[in-house]
């Protein structure tokens, strides 16, 4: 890692009175979380994860789609914080101002003690009814060991609504649909008047999403990234680190 683009970031990060944190999959790679655009394994491998994604796969086929939620859940219940995560609530607290953005469904930046993320597609543990109220469902979580029987994946048959008994869908944004208002008012807000954006592990080709960092950019903030690939972010980014969050994340808060 060039130790003068690391030395530029960390003043930039520690001369920034507002930050924010724009995380994608990658961040969560060092955990064990394959990325979006990983290869799926075994059951999956036949599947595009975009494929799955979508409302359409959900209704053509719930017990498949559930299934795999079911699997993600699990992997994501076993994996731990890596020093990445960790390293970013330090650059939060350490902030006058600290804001994480991530477009992520799992929960490892709360338990790495960042508080309040803003999830702009949704959580992998917030199912809900897929009745219109879409009121938070209830019902009782799958036994472990129900999930890792099917560890490359399987049919489960998605739970009812214990209020209305309408199926209960994962709690994410799919393709197709339109992200929590709150949350992407929030995070544009964030982008649009802080000093520095840090992009970790996202390949910038999701939107709405993607507009954050170059929101940001556009409204005079330095963009810092850490991604070991080039990505479409790289036209916008001031300081380019070439390398994991894991690596490259504690080095700057060192
Ligand atoms: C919507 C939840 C409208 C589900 C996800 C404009 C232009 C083009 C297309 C569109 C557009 N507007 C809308 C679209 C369509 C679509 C879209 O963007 N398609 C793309 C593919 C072209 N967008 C939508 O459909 C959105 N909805 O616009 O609706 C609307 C409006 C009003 C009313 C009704 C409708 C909804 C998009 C949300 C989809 N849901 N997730 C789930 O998780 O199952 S998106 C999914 O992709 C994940 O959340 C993921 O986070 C996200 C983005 O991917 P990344 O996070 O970047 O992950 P990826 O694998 O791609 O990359 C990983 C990166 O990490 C790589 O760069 C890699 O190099 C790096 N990396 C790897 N290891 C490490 C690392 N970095 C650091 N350290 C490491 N160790």
């Amino acid at each position: 890692m060039d130790s003068v683009l690391l030395h530029q970031a960390a003043r930039s990060l520690g001369d920034a009175h507002r930050v924010v944190v724009f995380t994608g999959a990658g961040i969560s790679a060092e955990s064990g979380v394959p990325t979006f655009r990983d290869d799926l394994t075994g059951l999956w491998a036949r599947f595009d994860a975009a494929q799955l994604a979508t409302p359409e796969a959900f209704h053509a086929d719930p017990d498949l789609v559930w299934g795999w939620y079911e699997w993600r859940r699990a992997r994501v219940r076993r994996a731990t914080p890596n020093p990445g995560h960790r390293a970013i609530t330090t650059i939060v607290d350490r902030a006058p101002a600290g804001t994480v953005v991530t477009q992520n469904v799992d929960d490892l930046h709360e338990r790495a003690g960042t508080r309040a993320p803003i999830h702009l597609h949704g959580s992998l543990f917030a199912p809900r009814c897929v009745a219109a109220a879409g009121h938070p469902a209830t019902f009782p979580d799958l036994p472990e060991g129900a999930v890792t029987e099917l560890a490359e994946g399987g049919r489960i048959p998605p739970p009812r609504c214990v209020s209305c008994a309408a199926l209960v869908r994962p709690g994410v944004v799919w393709f197709g649909e339109a992200l929590p208002e709150a949350a992407l008012t929030a995070a544009v807000e964030a982008a649009a008047t802080c000093d520095v954006l840090l992009t970790v592990g996202t390949s910038g080709v999701v939107y709405p999403a993607a507009e954050v960092p170059r929101i940001a950019a556009r409204a005079g903030a330095t963009v810092i990234q850490v991604n070991p690939e080039p990505t479409p972010l790289d036209p916008v980014t001031a300081v380019n680190l070439r390398g994991t969050a894991a690596q490259v994340l504690p080095a700057l808060v060192a």
